[in-house]
Order: C-alpha cells, then structure tokens, then sequence
C-alpha cells in the first residue's frame, strides 16, 4: 500500500473572513491576558489581545493601540491619553501602555486594531481597567479592630469573628460613581446595604502582613440608597490570627481598613473611611473560626438587619484605632478563592450512636452545604477526614492537630441552610452527629473552593489509568491552591513549601493559569527573604523555615523561568533578578567549597522507602548526597541566572555565572563522576538523572549515564519510579528525551509499588504526599500532596501530546508540535489556551496510520514533527503538505519536520510501531 499523508483544510473557505477578537483584556506588571482588573496600582499596565480567525497563516504586522479618558472618546476615536500610531511589531502580549501618567483612580478604556498579513481587522471590542490608590496618601482610611474577652489567644486559638459596619448617608444629589476599597484580615466578607460584594471568599488573598496588605477594589453605584446606607463587614482569623501552633507567626487581631469613595455627577465627592466612628461586636454567630480547627456558628446569635439601614446597633463597641499590619498597600492582582465547583456525596452511612458518615467520593478542598432539620438549639457536628478506618469511622491521626470540626447550633427555623464563612477542609468523609433524624444525601453539597483561574488545558487518552491518575492531579492541584501554592490542604500545615512546586508550576501551567497566583507568589518569596539573601523553604513565611537549602529555595528562579518560558512574562525576571542573585552569591560565599555546593537540606525528599511503614528511606543505596544535590542544582540554576541576567541587560553578570557554571560543572565531574562505569556519587537515578538533564555530563559519556538510569530503575526498582522529589522532577522527560518514551510509560502506567497507579487502585482520588501513603507514619502523610508529580504534567503535555515551546521562543510564540507516540498509547487528545490562543494536539492511531489534529494560533508558527514510520519523507506527501502552505525541513529520527503557519490542519501518515 502507498503511504501516504493528507492535509486535511479546515474552514478553508473563510480564508479572508478575518473574523478578530481582540482585545480581550487588559494587564498590568503581573498579568495575563483576559484580565479587566480594577484597582490595578502599577504605573505601567501592560496590554494583550488575541487575534483570532479561521484562515491560516494569519501573522500581525503592525498594531494600533488606543487609550480614551472616556468611552465617549474611545468610540470616537480618539485616544486622548495614548494613541500608540501604528506600530510594526508582530508581539500581541504585554504591551506596555506608553501615554499620559496615570493618578489614582482613573480609569481607561482601550481598543487595538491589528494589520495582519491578511488583512486589517477593524477596531476590537472596548476594553477597560481602573487604576487604584497607588499612594500611601490616598488612604485616609484607618485600621480598625479591638480585642473583646471572648478572644482566647493561647493554645489553640479562639477568637469569634468579628462584625463592624458603620452607617451614613449620602448628599441628595445624583452619585456617579462609588468605589470601596477594602482589606479585612485575615478574611473579610463586605456587605453594602445587605448586598453581599463580590462572589470571593476567603479573601484577601493571604501574605506576610508586615510586607504587603492586599485590598480588593469593587464598584458599589449600584448598591447605594438615597437613604440610610451600611457597609458591613465581617473578619475572620485567616492566617493573621493563626497563633494555633508553637512557631505559627501570629500578626493581631482582626482588623479592617475600607474607604468609600463616592462621586456625584456634580463632580462633588465624599468619603466613608474606617475610624472610631464605626461600631464593631465579637458578640455575632460565628464564635469561632480557624482555618485548621473549623468554624463554630451559633445561629441563635444571628443579628438580623445587622449590615443594612434601620438596626439598632447600640450595644455595639466602638471600633477602635489598631496597629497597622506594617506592610505597603496593593492592589490584589491574583485571583481570590471562589466556589469553583461543587460535589454531591455519594453515600450516607450510619455508625450508630446517632452518627453518620457522609462520602462525597472524591477527596476535595472546601466545605459542606448542608440543609438540617431540628430544634434551636441542636448542636450538629461535622468533622472532616480525607480517609476512613477499617470500621468505617473517621481515619484522623493524618490532621496532626488540626481539628477540621464545624459545629452549627440551630436557631428554630427548621430546615436550616448553613456553610461556612472563614474556613475550608481537605476532605472526603464527613462524620455527622447531633441529627435528630437521619439526614438525606439531598441535605448536603460539597463546596469546592479554589484561586479563580481559567482551565486552560485539557488532556485525554486511550489509556484509562492514565486519564485517572490525570484527574488526581487536577484535583490535587486545584486543591492546593490557596493565593499561594500549599503543600496540603488538611492537617495542620498547609503552607507554601518551595521545592514542591518547582518543575510542578509548569506542568500545572498547562492545566490552569496560574500566571498571576505564581507571580504573586515570587514576591512572597523575596518578601520572605532575609537581609543578608537567604530565601526560605516555605512563602508566605508563616513558619520561619530557612535552612539554608539549595533546592526548595531554587523554585525562586525555577519559577520565574517558567513564567517567563510558558506565559512569556519576562516582568517577574526582572522585578526579582537582584534577589535571586543576591541568594545565589550568599549560597556561594558561605557554602561552596572549591566549587562544590556543599549544602543542601532535605535530601532527595520522599524517596520511595524499602519498607511500607517508613516516611524516608534509610537504605543507603538510594539517598543520593546533600552536595550533589547541592552542585547539581547550583550549576543549573547559574545557567538559569546567566539567561536572566541576559535578559535584563546585564552582561557582565551573564559571564560571571557562566563562568562560574563551568567551574561548577569541571569540579563535580572531577569529584563526583565515575568515569569508568559512568555514574555520579553512587549511582542514584536522582545524582544520574540531574547530571544529564542539566547539562553536566560530557557528551561521551551521556549514553553511558543514560544506561545507568535505566539499568537501576530496572534491577532496583523494578521498572518503577526510582527518585524522590527532587529527582522526579527530571525524570519522564529525562527518559523520553534519551529513547526510553517506553519506560517513562510503563512508570506512569504501573499499578504496582511505587507508583501513582497504586494510589489511585488503593482508592486515591488525588495524589499522595507519599508514595507508601496506605501504610505508612500518618505524622507526615497527607493524601493530597501534588510534590510526587514531579514532571509527569510537564511530560503528559510536552511529550505524550508535544506540546512546547520552540527553544528560544517564549509564551509559545514558536511552537513545537512533537509527539511521542509510545507503544500501547493509542490516543491523545489536548488542548492548551496559551497566551496567543489555543493549541491543539489530537492524535490517534488507526490502522496503520497516524492521525493528527492539529491547531496552531494566530501570530504564531509551529515547527510540526510528524511520526513516520521510517526515516524517510515521501515526496508526494511531502508535495501535500506543502500545498497547504507547510515547509519540508528535513526527517529527524522518526520524524518528519515541517514548519507550519498557524491554522487547523488534519495530518493522516502511515504508521508503524
Ligand atoms: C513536609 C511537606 C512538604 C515538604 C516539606 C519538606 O512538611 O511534605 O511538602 O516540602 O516537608
């Protein structure tokens, strides 16, 4: 049979039906694109679009960027704060708004028009954003709060939430616009004349308060009575009041800073700003409220009319005058936690003595919505676990002491709805007690909270374990973000650790953006640096964890990278290049000896043990050393700062750390490389594999230490993942890229010890902190950890789908579409939302052949590695594909190499495994 390849055209008739799209956000230093912020408190908002059409081969020339004062002006054309002109320039992302100075308070309307190759679109839709309080001086507000002796502020802590509003009344003239602006710690919930503002919760997103305040900003016209108006506000604990644990930094009690602004049409203004003159009580429903221990709501307490006109508020307190958190005021650019999603329980089962347990077959991160009928004052308990124990009670000894317990008394209004205000839960189990009569499936609903943030990937297989393990992932990973990446969501912990996401932010990448949540977390980072360039292992610095450590705190750069490669943001680069330089020449001067990284701190953590009980191995044979853990990471990461420093202009540096990466590089061989069997230190997978990814291991030895790899996963391990933490991050992609697409497969599709087939075959509906979670020590075994992923999302996207960026480009603006078709995989259907637009890599095998979907999106280009089955290129499918405008550019491999323009194509060869 002949082979052949066919181009399928998609849509091939709306070739020049330019159909535009753009733009469809603004942005400002952290940012992304389809974002319409308001309160952004950046000088230079940077501005993105998306050129979307139906014709192929669609590349921007030039564009035209207009900036009005006023919608009014924009429609007219007239960009009275910036025209930009027509620019030649083919970058549609992050373009850095050049006009008039912006003030406080403005806000901006903008459009952009693009000259393709194709043709010029007409103006896009208005976009706008609104510029925040972006000085010290435009608060006049005040931080608010005082103590009530209800607050219990030793041992675990206890301190009731807080109710403030305050009650005014406005000008009898027209308003035009009224904007508050709000930050609650640790979480508000504001209400405007009983309205509810905005659908966040758990706000504001959580920071080392003595460093920076974030504030939400919300547009209340609309809210407004000509009458009596109340703003109410209600503070929960957050990570502000978080004295639960010996060495939990605790900042103070509740407190609030707000500011109404109001304009009249008159161009008349008034101001409603926190002071003594509002009145506040602890004396409300929710007594208690931690998000460790739960939330303890009384609805007898409930305080009717308490955040609108006409309540009587005399018994109330005074607010008074507090000590401010310390840190500067920001305009919140990371998303808040929202209800993302929502679970119905599956199971209700009894356990006698009046209590039941409730499964919502999924471990989850939230709370329950519950429906309860009874009497006022019935007390209905709700303790959460992730997992069960043999008799089907709660399995708790993995909390620690967090004590995960809501408790709701009943006010008498039979049936009663009820959720929580200022906690969340890592759970699937729920034990109820105190019900009179058995509850119904139907009473309850699990709340699923996490950042806002676009799903921008998809990925699905023929594989079905694999489609699971994938579900584990994004279920874990949604579970853990919290405005900052948690390493778990349940016990007594649930802080920011560095090395858990280092290689993992790119693999979530693909999944979620996480742009602004990532962003936002390098300035946690440098924030929680110390003076003389220490960085910590967990950000925000909630515990003071800094052990001087060479990986965890390496995700600092490892992470600016990955902005930079997967969104194309170089901002964050350049707003943290001086601290991480700072770090890397504190690491050097108090560490490296002769040019050997001697430090690093946790090890090559979670290792998978020999025996099932172990947390950490004691086998010698796998612990691979601190120093080459250390070194390993020191070079790459210098190399990481020789690109930086390029990037942001500075030259001298670039050679420095390239200078000192040889160095690097020359000592470890020399000290740790076994030239003669080809292995580092003694011989781990990790010292191997880290060796070899990096970069450091002498081109004639390469297959050697590749052989290594694979021979030990194989003899010690049995075919299965042979690393802990650090190593993993390395190692899918580390046995693809050397051949072994079929071990890395074989490792993600293991059912068997060690693997993440063997938790979900356990009943895992996440991913493990370990790899032994069913037997091992609960003191540190959570069951919904996303650190053992390592590189598997990066590798699911990157290689079993193939989509990347090309080396050198970023944001994908250059893609490259190569997959790894591996024996026994028979499909892979993902799609990727990047910041140019969608790209998609759908393949399948089918009788001898391969088929292949493929988008690639407006203003980029691909490189397109099409599977053959030899090392040959046809010349009459060649011919076709080039008619559909793609350019031969040779075979690699197994590959045939095109360079396609962007468009959707239908790709058929004939194939063989
Ligand atoms: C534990 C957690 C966390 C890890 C640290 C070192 O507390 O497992 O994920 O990063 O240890």
């Amino acid at each position: 049979m002949k082979k052949s390849l066919i181009i399928y055209l998609f849509l091939s008739l709306s070739m020049f039906a330019f159909s535009k799209k753009a733009p469809i956000s603004t942005s400002c230093l952290q940012t992304e694109m389809r974002v319409n912020p308001k309160g952004l408190d950046c000088i230079t908002p940077r501005l993105s679009w998306e050129i979307s059409s139906e014709a192929r081969d669609v590349q921007q020339l030039c564009y035209h960027v207009l900036v009005s004062s006023s919608l009014d002006k924009l429609n007219q054309d007239e960009g009275d704060l910036w025209d930009s002109g027509l620019v030649t320039s083919n970058q549609s992302v992050y373009i850095p708004y050049g006009g008039q100075a912006l003030a406080s308070r403005m806000k901006c309307y903008w459009k952009v028009k693009v000259k393709t190759n194709q043709g010029t679109t007409s103006w896009s839709e208005p976009s706008n954003w609104e510029m925040g309080l972006m000085h010290p001086t435009d608060w006049q507000a005040l931080w608010i709060g005082r103590s009530f002796p209800a607050d219990k502020l030793v041992g675990k802590t206890s301190v009731p939430a807080r109710y403030v509003r305050k009650s005014f009344y406005l000008k009898t003239k027209k308003v035009q616009k009224a904007t508050l602006y709000v930050s609650g710690l640790g979480f508000y919930e504001a209400f405007l004349n009983s309205q509810k503002l905005g659908d966040q919760v758990l706000a504001p997103t959580p920071t080392d308060y003595s460093k920076s305040v974030k504030y939400n900003t919300f547009d209340v016209t609309g809210n407004l009575s000509g009458d009596e108006n109340v703003i109410g506000v209600v503070l929960g604990n957050g990570r502000y009041s978080t004295m639960r644990m010996p060495g939990v930094r605790h900042f103070g009690l509740p407190c609030l800073l707000a500011q109404l602004e109001v304009v009249y049409e008159d161009g008349d203004r008034d101001l409603i700003a926190t002071d003594t003159s509002w009145k506040i009580t602890a004396d409300g429903p929710i007594l208690a409220n931690s998000e460790f221990d739960g939330e303890a709501y009384d609805a007898r307490k409930e305080m009717p009319g308490w955040n609108t006109s006409g309540f009587d508020d005399q018994s109330w307190l005074q607010a008074e005058l507090v000590t401010a958190p310390g840190g500067r005021m920001e305009a919140q650019l990371n998303r808040n936690i929202k209800i993302m999603d929502t679970v119905k329980p599956i199971a209700l089962n009894e356990l006698g003595n009046g209590a039941y347990v409730l499964d919502m077959g999924q471990n989850m991160v939230g709370w329950l919505r519950m429906q309860v009928k009874g009497e006022r004052g019935d007390q209905v308990k709700l303790r959460f676990a992730e997992l069960l124990q043999k008799d089907g009670t709660l399995y708790t000894a993995n909390l620690r002491s967090a004590d995960c317990t809501d408790t709701y008394i009943m006010k008498g209004t039979s049936p009663e709805t009820w959720e929580p205000t200022f906690t969340y839960h890592g759970f699937r189990y729920v034990e109820l007690t105190g019900f009179r009569e058995k509850p119904s499936l139907a009473d309850f609903e699990g709340q699923v909270i996490y950042d806002e943030m676009e799903l921008t990937g998809k990925w699905v297989t023929s594989d079905t374990l694999l489609n699971r393990i994938y579900q584990n992932s994004y279920w874990g990973i949604r579970s853990n973000y919290r405005g900052m990446p948690t390493d778990c969501p349940q016990r007594d912990e649930r802080m920011g650790w560095l090395g858990d996401r280092a290689v993992g932010s790119q693999g979530e990448s693909y999944m979620f953006n996480n742009h602004l949540l990532y962003a936002k977390w390098l300035d946690d980072i440098e924030q929680a640096q110390k003076e003389g360039g220490a960085v910590p292992d967990v950000a925000p610095n909630y515990w003071d964890v800094c052990t001087d450590n060479m990986t965890w705190p390496g995700a600092y750069l490892i992470i600016a990278n990955m902005l930079y490669e997967q969104f194309g943001d170089l901002a964050p680069i350049v707003k943290h290049y001086d601290s991480m330089k700072k770090w890397m020449y504190y690491m050097k001067d108090k560490y490296m000896v002769d040019h050997i990284m001697t430090k690093d701190n946790f090890g090559d953590w979670c290792m998978p043990p020999e025996s099932p009980e172990l947390i950490h191995s004691k086998d010698p044979s796998r612990i691979t050393e601190a120093a080459v853990l250390g070194t390993t990471f020191y070079y790459h990461l210098s190399g990481l700062m020789s690109r930086f420093a390029t990037l942001v202009g500075h030259a001298q540096d670039a050679d420095a750390f390239q200078q000192e990466a040889l160095a690097v590089k020359d000592a470890f061989n020399t000290k740790y490389f076994h030239a003669d069997a080809g292995y580092y230190g003694n011989n781990t997978v990790t010292a191997n594999i880290l060796s070899l990814r990096f970069g450091m291991v002498p081109e004639q030895y390469q297959q050697a230490v590749f052989a290594n790899i694979v021979e030990k996963t194989m003899k010690d391990f049995n075919g299965h993942v042979s690393t802990g933490l650090v190593g993993i991050q390395q190692l899918m992609r580390g046995l693809s890229d050397y051949g072994r697409s079929d071990l890395a497969y074989q490792i993600a599709t293991n059912r068997t010890y060690p693997s993440w087939g063997y938790m979900v075959d356990k009943g895992a509906t996440t991913i493990w902190e370990l790899w032994n979670g069913d037997t091992a020590d609960p003191a540190m075994n959570s069951a919904n950890h996303v650190m053992l992923l390592g590189d598997l999302i990066v590798w699911n996207y990157g290689y079993l789908a193939g989509i990347n960026n090309t080396p050198g480009s970023v944001g994908f603006k250059h893609i490259t579409l190569k997959p790894y078709p591996v024996k026994g995989l028979g499909s892979v259907k993902a799609s990727f939302r990047s910041v140019h637009g969608e790209i998609k890599s759908d393949w399948r095998k089918e009788q001898g052949h391969f088929l292949w979907n493929i988008t690639v999106p407006c203003n980029t280009s691909a490189k397109v590695y099409v599977p053959v089955t030899d090392a040959k290129m046809d010349r009459k499918e060649q011919r076709l594909l080039e008619k559909e405008g793609a350019k031969f550019v040779g075979v690699e491999n197994r590959y045939a190499v095109f360079d396609f323009p962007s468009g959707s194509y239908s790709l058929k060869t004939r194939y063989a495994e």
